[in-house]
């Protein structure tokens, strides 16, 4: 194994300057296995770079002014082996840090520990080695299982391109229908996820194309050169399948999960993937979804269906993550008895307990898709007795594109904490943590600064770090990042950089789709406004407005009932429309222009207020970039892509702000209290 290096493409939050601390060090690595050895590389590399020298034999222990070590490992020196005993069991990926005696030290019960460890010291850069001691720290990840799916097609696809969602490029792995003949990208991209806490990824796109579904069969030595890449940094690999691949590739009458050669066919498919590939991770799979085939084709229900391909894992050791994004996308507007939003728990709340051990139900984080606000899907507090993963998406499909400026963890770490059952009760990062993980839509590609807008990349960054840690703070992650991202030039970026992004988020909230409503985008590639764009088509996204009032009803009293899919207290909050937060007016009650909200004003005048306040945001985030122009903090191409980009960004914001304030000035008669210009 070899520290991948790249020309031409962004460091991100890797630079070789991270690894000055460490490298200028004498530095002791002990402990046996693949991941101790890319540990020892990291740290050569590091030392070939910085000019510090590697402890090793007992002259090296005494001088070295570092200690990296498995707490098994042969001749433990001190002061490691205190550490280690004071520290007590760190688990599969976990790690103790201190410092004692002049000597930092990271001390880890298995392999994983140790990487993680390294990635730690980096992030602290010359903090781990301040004099004085330094107490010992446990760390270790809340999830087990922290996973980035990546959409990503072999061939191009003619309507979603190659990589679906995809606003960083090319995909990482595949080339004009080929896999890339040079996979170091794919190592250093293992590396970044590494440093971020990730251990899992898929590598194709769940919308599975013929060309695609040959991962199982003839295109396999495909995912076992993808998945040597990532095996140094301890990221395993998926597969997305279809559920039909049965017929597809092995030619056999029926897909039904419960014909015997249907689950010899899956039986066969994964001793083959496991023959060359052993740590692979499972399968993940879109069925009865946007056209994808699944068991109700046989009459079959998704416990069933998700049950044939968990019994051909299971001897492996493998998982299935078995997405809950299931809904009728050929509804009727007029047919108001059809929620999209109930959709999810229809379908799998009753199967709950039904499911095998090794499947892991993947459940989007709203009930709809994936919007700027919406409320917390019900999913996650209706199967307790199924491993659930919530899924987010770093991709930023209806949050700019990576074309705006949309820090998304404020927004993840307020869903994360959320608590279905009240107060008292557990919350939604304590569902993933203790069942199936936190998967995340990748926004990475091929792009030169991996994903496109360069402050995306945290992101990525944030999705990694909340899945190690839910509780971790927005703000202390964005710092982290910037710190990594920018050395030497940090302290004085810092602020620009809170100012931009810390509220980006609610900045997007504010010039898009008003209070939780969602989906006034243009269809098809869901970029930039069209109030009506999706209204009448048959996707199930409406917000019902017209010349009276704007809303869903999704009550229990005069609505479709959703509300009814909550525990209390969020059922009886959300039913109320004097309680239901003001952000989600919209998601659950239609109402008329006039509607006094919590926060005073009325649903039009809010409308109105957002939408000039959010421009003026993204106006002043503008010129805060700008201010940076020629400061030498930043390199010159870097901040010229993200001048560019916030450009865009002001000019789509205008353009939201128009068309939403326009239509609803239009449709309520309604004038501005402020009289400000509506075109
Ligand atoms: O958000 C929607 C996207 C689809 C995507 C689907 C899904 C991969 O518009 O492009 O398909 O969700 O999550 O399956």
């Amino acid at each position: 194994m070899t520290v991948p290096q790249l020309t031409g493409v962004h460091p991100a939050w890797l630079p070789p300057e991270a690894f000055q601390a460490i490298g200028s060090r004498r530095v002791l690595v002990l402990g046996e296995g693949a991941l101790v050895d890319t540990v020892r590389e990291e740290v050569a590399a590091a030392h070939a770079r910085h000019g510090g020298g590697q402890g090793g034999g007992q002259a090296g222990r005494e001088g070295a002014g570092c200690v990296l070590a498995l707490s098994g490992a042969d001749g433990l020196p001190e002061p490691a082996r205190a550490v280690a005993a004071e520290a007590g069991p760190t688990g599969a990926e976990g790690y103790a840090l201190a410092r004692r005696d002049g000597v930092t030290v990271v001390v880890a019960d298995a392999p994983a520990g140790l990487l993680y460890g390294l990635f730690h010291l980096v992030r602290l850069g010359e903090a781990a080695f301040a004099p004085a001691d330094r107490p010992v720290e446990r760390h270790a990840p809340a999830a087990a299982r922290r996973m980035l799916d990546h959409w990503d097609n072999i061939a191009v696809h003619p309507v979603m391109g190659q990589v679906e969602r995809g606003y960083a490029g090319g995909s990482l792995f595949w080339r004009d229908g080929e896999l890339r003949e040079d996979l170091t990208r794919v190592r250093a991209y293992a590396r970044l996820l590494a440093a971020a806490g990730i251990n899992a990824v898929a590598i194709n796109n769940v919308n599975v194309h013929a060309t695609e579904a040959r991962l199982l069969t003839d295109r396999l030595d495909e995912v076992a050169a993808i998945a040597a890449e990532l095996r140094p940094y301890g990221i395993r690999a998926h597969v997305s399948v279809g559920f039909a691949s049965p017929v597809v590739l092995g030619g056999l009458p029926t897909a039904d999960p419960l014909e015997e050669e249907v689950r010899r066919w899956w039986a066969d498919a994964a001793d083959r993937v496991y023959a060359a590939v052993p740590d692979f991770g499972g399968f993940v799979v879109k069925a009865d979804s946007e056209g994808q085939p699944g068991p109700f084709a046989y009459g079959r229900s998704h416990a069933d269906g998700a049950g044939v391909l968990a019994a051909a894992l299971a001897p492996h050791g493998g998982v299935v993550h078995w997405r809950a994004f299931v809904y009728d996308h050929r509804q009727d507007w007029r047919d108001r008895s059809t929620d999209r939003a109930r959709a999810a728990c229809d379908h799998f709340a009753p199967l709950d307990g039904r499911f095998a051990q090794n499947v892991i139900l993947q459940v989007k984080h709203g009930p709809m898709d994936f919007q700027p606000r919406e409320p917390v899907s019900p999913v996650i507090a209706a199967m307790p007795a199924t491993k659930l993963a919530v899924e987010l998406q770093v991709t930023q499909e209806y949050t700019g594109q990576q074309r705006h400026v949309c820090y998304l963890a404020p927004m993840w770490s307020e869903l994360l904490a959320f608590r279905p059952w009240g107060e008292e009760g557990r919350s939604v990062a304590d569902v993933a943590v203790g069942g199936g993980g936190l998967v995340a839509v990748s926004n990475a590609g091929d792009d030169p600064y991996w994903t496109g807008h360069p402050l995306a990349q945290a992101n990525l960054y944030a999705f990694g770090r909340l899945a190690w840690d839910p509780r971790l703070d927005p703000a202390t992650i964005l710092d982290e990042w910037a710190d990594l991202t920018f050395p030497g030039a940090a302290d004085g970026l810092r602020g620009t950089l809170h100012a931009i992004m810390d509220g980006s988020w609610r900045t997007y909230e504010r010039y898009t789709a008003p209070l939780g409503v969602g989906f006034m985008v243009r269809p098809g590639h869901h970029y930039g406004p069209d109030v009506d764009g999706y209204e009448y088509t048959p996707w199930g996204t409406y917000h019902f407005a017209d010349r009276d009032g704007v809303g869903v009803d999704r009550t229990r009293a005069t609505g479709t009932g959703f509300t009814g899919q909550y525990p209390r207290p969020w059922s009886d909050v959300y039913e109320s429309l004097e309680r239901c937060p003001d952000e989600l007016l919209l998601f659950f009650h239609h109402v008329p222009y006039g509607h006094v909200l919590r926060g005073g004003s009325t649903v039009i005048q809010h409308i109105y207020d957002t939408h000039f306040a959010g421009v003026e945001e993204v106006s002043a985030m503008r010129a805060r970039w700008d201010k940076l122009h020629g400061s030498g903090l930043v390199d010159p191409a870097y901040h010229a892509r993200v001048a560019e980009l916030l450009a865009e960004q002001q000019r789509s914001a205008e353009e939201w702000r128009d068309q939403v304030n326009t239509y609803f000035f239009r449709k309520s008669g309604v004038p501005d209290a402020y009289g400000r210009r509506i075109h």
